[in-house]
């Protein structure tokens, strides 16, 4: 049985996470002890009177550099020997679903930190980062999102965070390694829309073959990257 899991979100912009936490399934998972939220700014963790939390880069060029010292206080003002710290980075690995697996069981305590401007003093990520991870190919003005997504794939992989009639991990996307296929619900016809005839047949195992195939030439279409059988993807796409 796992204990609480304790995630820290260390950003400038908490703000943009709040909402988000005291939403949907992150709330509930909250109150039902699952998981236990903190949110920390490093402009609390500055000691100047401007409560300066970036500055420019040595060797120039544009932007701004996230400071050492406020992230080492606000990182080690929650680090425990326990602790994964995980900075947000648009150079990190690419997130997986086998990241959110792997936070959601091998760690009590998720230390998300989320970089701004053109980034963070490398010598935070030297000393105290254990990974980095992008959540894809595209630019955002800070890490704060990010964080909320990965923290969204976790949380509902926590033993009990899904409701009643939580779908088996097996049979989910991304779990098969394949795309779903497309469902239907009444009514039958919709404005001349119809449902495939192969659904009301009551044959089972029609029905999981046509799926099948239906899941397979959609990841075709969308996603033949996924179809690369090597193994790579550590998935049974069969
Ligand atoms: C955007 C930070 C652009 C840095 C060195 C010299 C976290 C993100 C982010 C951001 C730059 C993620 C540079 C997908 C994302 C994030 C803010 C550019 C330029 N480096 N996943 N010059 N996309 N974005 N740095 O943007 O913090 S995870």
């Amino acid at each position: 049985m796992r204990e609480v899991l304790k995630v820290d979100v260390i950003t400038l912009f908490p703000g943009m996470l709040k909402g988000f936490l005291e939403e949907s399934m992150m709330k509930r998972a909250a109150k039902a002890g699952l998981v236990e939220f903190g949110l920390l700014n490093p402009r609390d963790f500055t000691t100047d009177k401007h409560n300066t939390t970036d500055d420019r880069p040595f060797g120039g060029g544009p932007g701004m550099v996230m400071k050492c010292e406020p992230l080492f206080a606000a990182i080690e003002s929650v680090r425990t020997p326990e602790s994964r710290v995980i900075l947000m980075s648009p150079s990190g690995a690419p997130f997986k679903q086998a990241d959110a697996e792997r936070f959601s069981k091998d760690w009590k305590h998720l230390i998300f930190v989320c970089g701004h401007y053109e980034g963070v003093d490398q010598r935070v990520i030297d000393a105290l980062v254990d990974e980095e991870i992008s959540i894809g190919d595209y630019v955002l003005t800070n890490g704060a999102l990010s964080a909320a997504v990965i923290i969204d794939a976790t949380v509902r992989l926590l033993p009990g965070a899904l409701g009643a009639g939580a779908i088996a991990t097996e049979e989910e996307s991304f779990s098969s390694g394949l795309l779903e296929y497309p469902q239907y619900t009444r009514p039958p016809e919709f404005r001349g829309l119809e449902v495939p005839e192969i659904l009301f047949s009551g044959d089972h195992g029609k029905i999981e073959k046509w799926r099948r195939e239906q899941a397979l030439k959609r990841t075709e279409e969308r996603r033949p990257d996924l179809l690369n059988n090597s193994g790579e993807n550590g998935e049974n796409n069969a």
